[in-house]
């Protein structure tokens, strides 16, 4: 069974702001160029462990990225190189963590599917299939008990509606009424199982979503404007106390599952036809089209390449992290006084 076709943005997409747009691009192929790399360095030997990309999905990350303040909260999955770099995190801790340097994010403990920044409150990338959605409507309550304006931003796969936390978590978000935005890339293919043939709706997130009195709203993925409109929509009204919104963003994975795996399972004209929605090159196209010179399009290419490089070349610099911390982060130190 092949995935079901693109969606056709059901939005009436209003263009963004032309530094908005330049900022998408340049979000976009940052993070392309880095997962680039990322793969150069795994098949070096260099990246250790494994690792997911999210190459063909950039257009969801630096929609929402773009569309969060620094006060909102992020969660991702395993697939989390881009949401992390969409906050801001600078790209050689990431490159250093997934080559488990001591300069690494965490200090090289967590390699690529645990990068975490609270600094930037990117609050973790989860293993675990649909595990963390439960855990992100904690931060939202924690920011609706405290009466912040903060929201939380949760990623996760199409292949994670199918896991029980999905629904309990829609539900608690719905009957708590949370400041949540609960967003599924919906790329088709859960591992090496096409999402269709192990799902009773069309729509493995959103339609499911009415269930819980959200809306089912569905995106094209590939598209960055459409993302950025719909993540501003569902941000701002759960900024503004309007409760979880739950969006499902079509989209494909370039490459296969993770670093070993070359996705070969997947139909070729399938493939074809996502490739040809490659969600920068059909970006960059709109940005012409829209009057932005080439020579800025180059430029913002060859910052790019030039950030990754340095990245590349900080992350190898580092030595490998020193025993010692092997015990450090790992308990709060507090004990258990705070259940009292
Ligand atoms: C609870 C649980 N079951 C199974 C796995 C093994 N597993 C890792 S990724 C994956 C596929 C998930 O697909 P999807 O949610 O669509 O996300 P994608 O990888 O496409 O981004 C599976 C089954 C896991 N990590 N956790």
């Amino acid at each position: 069974m092949t995935a079901t076709a693109p969606v056709t943005a059901p939005l009436q997409v209003v263009p963004p702001a032309q530094d908005v747009r330049l900022r998408l691009y340049r979000m976009m192929v940052e993070m392309r160029d880095f997962e680039k790399r990322a793969y150069d360095l795994f098949l070096q030997g260099l990246v250790k462990g494994t690792s997911h990309l999210g190459i063909g999905q950039e257009a969801v990350a630096a929609g929402f990225g773009m569309a969060m303040r620094p006060e909102d909260f992020t969660f991702a999955t395993y697939r989390g190189h881009n949401h992390t770099l969409a906050r801001g995190v600078a790209m050689a801790p990431v490159m250093a963590e997934l080559m488990g340097r001591q300069a690494g994010l965490m200090a090289g403990k967590g390699g690529s599917m645990h990068l975490t920044s609270v600094a930037h409150r990117m609050m973790g990338s989860y293993a675990i299939v649909g595990a963390h959605l439960t855990v992100a409507n904690g931060a939202a309550w924690s920011s609706k008990l405290r009466g912040t304006s903060e929201v939380t931003v949760c990623f996760f796969g199409d292949g994670a509606s199918n896991i029980g936390a999905f629904h309990e978590a829609l539900n608690l978000a719905a009957v708590w009424h949370l400041p949540m935005v609960f967003v599924c890339e919906n790329n088709h293919w859960m591992e090496y199982t096409p999402i269709a043939s192990v799902t009773a709706v069309a729509h493995p997130a959103a339609d499911r979503a009415p269930a819980y009195g959200l809306t089912p709203v569905t995106v094209d993925g590939n598209d960055a404007d459409a993302t950025y409109e719909a993540a501003t929509a569902a941000v701002e009204h759960a900024r503004a106390g309007g409760g979880p919104s739950l969006i499902e963003a079509e989209t494909y994975r370039h490459g296969g599952h993770s670093r070993a795996d070359p996705g070969t399972y997947r139909p070729n004209d399938e493939v074809q036809e996502w490739l040809a929605r490659d969600p920068i090159p059909l970006y960059r196209g709109r940005l012409i089209a829209a009057g932005v010179s080439e020579a800025v399009l180059v430029g913002i290419e060859q910052t790019s390449i030039a950030t990754v490089d340095a990245a590349t070349e900080e992350a190898k610099a580092s030595p490998p992290p020193d025993l010692s911390i092997i015990e450090s982060d790992v308990f709060t130190g507090e004990g258990s006084s705070w259940r009292r």
